[in-house]
């Protein structure tokens, strides 16, 4: 029988849910995510949840709606099957994203997870600086951070990619594994715990979602039974959703994200582009941007051989994008204000 403690309850949560108005309320986590209705695990099991208008309105935003990982007090409604949602727990973690198209919003691709896998593959669609922009993102939620180059049984020589990898790890764990043999994946056991939650990122066709089947294994058919399937047999999502492994933990996957623009990763950034961010006390100017600036230690640095090149470059830019996205943001927060008073 699967408890809530399973799926990541535990004595803090419990807190918090009775912290505040719980009266006829029960926990209840989102696993799934479609068009405004929520697949939610219960302490009674699986059942759907809607959020009424007055929750929505309260919300501020996209990023205050639930998200997949959130904690929720729903209710239910005498009669209905459909649960109710009161209010979203504080987040642990978030994972988050600028929502694609032309609006300035934040998209909340996952809420607490304990870590987040950034997978890629050993071959030549290998790119250190988009990994370095999921390794960004991935910090920035607050998760713990692991690198998962995938495929390693297609790739005769791992070897360069992780010297690769490693340049740009800031010590971050880097696993070669292979989904589709599973080979490698006894490596993973360390993060994918009971009552744990990890998030697999990547780019399109790196194998995120064979992962999850490889790590579902004799759950297989059951999920191929109650969820959408294609010919193999496989889950096919399109759309994000947490999966309770046979093991123990919880894997979720991100299928489909043709882009992670940035929204908030000025921490982020910080961890991923450490050794830029060392180094910036010694620079001239305390504000610094490392790029026209005389008396720039940073550029000395690259200067001198100390420093790859792509990588200053590869800062510039993420750290470009995530300055615009500020200021962008800053404007509108004003502007509400404005029309506020
Ligand atoms: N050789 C090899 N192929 C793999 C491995 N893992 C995944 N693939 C293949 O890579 C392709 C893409 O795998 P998916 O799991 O669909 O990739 P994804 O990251 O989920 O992609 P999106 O859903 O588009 O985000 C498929 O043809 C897989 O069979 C692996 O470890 N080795
Ligand atoms: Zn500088």
């Amino acid at each position: 029988m699967v408890g809530l403690e399973d799926w990541g309850w535990d004595e803090r949560w419990a807190a918090q849910f009775a912290a505040g108005p719980g009266c006829g309320l029960l926990p209840a986590r989102v696993i799934e995510e479609q068009r405004g209705l929520y697949q939610v695990v219960t302490a009674a099991g699986e059942r759907s949840a809607r959020i009424p208008g007055k929750v929505r309105r309260g919300a501020g935003g996209p990023a205050g709606l639930p998200a997949v990982g959130d904690w929720l007090a729903a209710q239910t409604v005498d009669g209905e099957s459909v649960l109710t949602v009161r209010r979203v727990l504080p987040r642990r973690s978030t994972l988050s994203r600028k929502a694609s198209g032309e609006g300035l919003w934040e998209q909340v691709i996952a809420s607490n997870l304990d870590a987040v896998f950034v997978m890629t593959a050993l071959n030549a669609d290998f790119n250190a600086r988009r990994l370095e922009r999921f390794l960004t993102v991935s910090r920035e939620s607050g998760a713990q951070t692991v690198i998962l180059l995938n495929k390693l049984d297609a790739c005769p020589e791992p070897e360069p990619f992780l010297v690769e990898a490693r340049a740009i790890a800031a010590g971050t764990p880097i696993i070669t594994l292979s989904a589709k043999t599973g080979r490698g994946l006894e490596a993973l056991a360390e993060w994918l715990q009971p009552g744990r939650t990890v998030g697999c990122i990547g780019a399109s066709g790196v194998g995120k979602s064979t992962l999850v089947n490889r790590l579902l294994g004799s759950q297989l058919l059951r999920t191929a039974e109650t969820r959408a399937k294609d010919e193999r047999g496989r889950h096919t999502t399109t759309h994000r959703q947490l999966f309770l492994l046979p093991g123990g933990g919880m894997l979720l996957d991100t299928p489909g994200m043709r882009e992670m623009r940035f929204w908030d990763v000025e921490q982020g950034l910080k961890q991923t582009f450490e050794e830029i961010d060392a180094l910036a006390p010694f620079c001239r100017f305390k504000d610094c941007r490392h790029d026209a600036e005389p008396g720039c230690a940073v550029k000395a640095a690259v200067k001198e051989g100390r420093l790859a090149r792509a990588r200053l470059e590869s800062w510039l830019k993420l750290k470009g994008e995530s300055q615009k996205r500020r200021k962008a943001l800053e404007k509108a927060r004003y502007r509400r204000r404005g029309a506020k008073r």
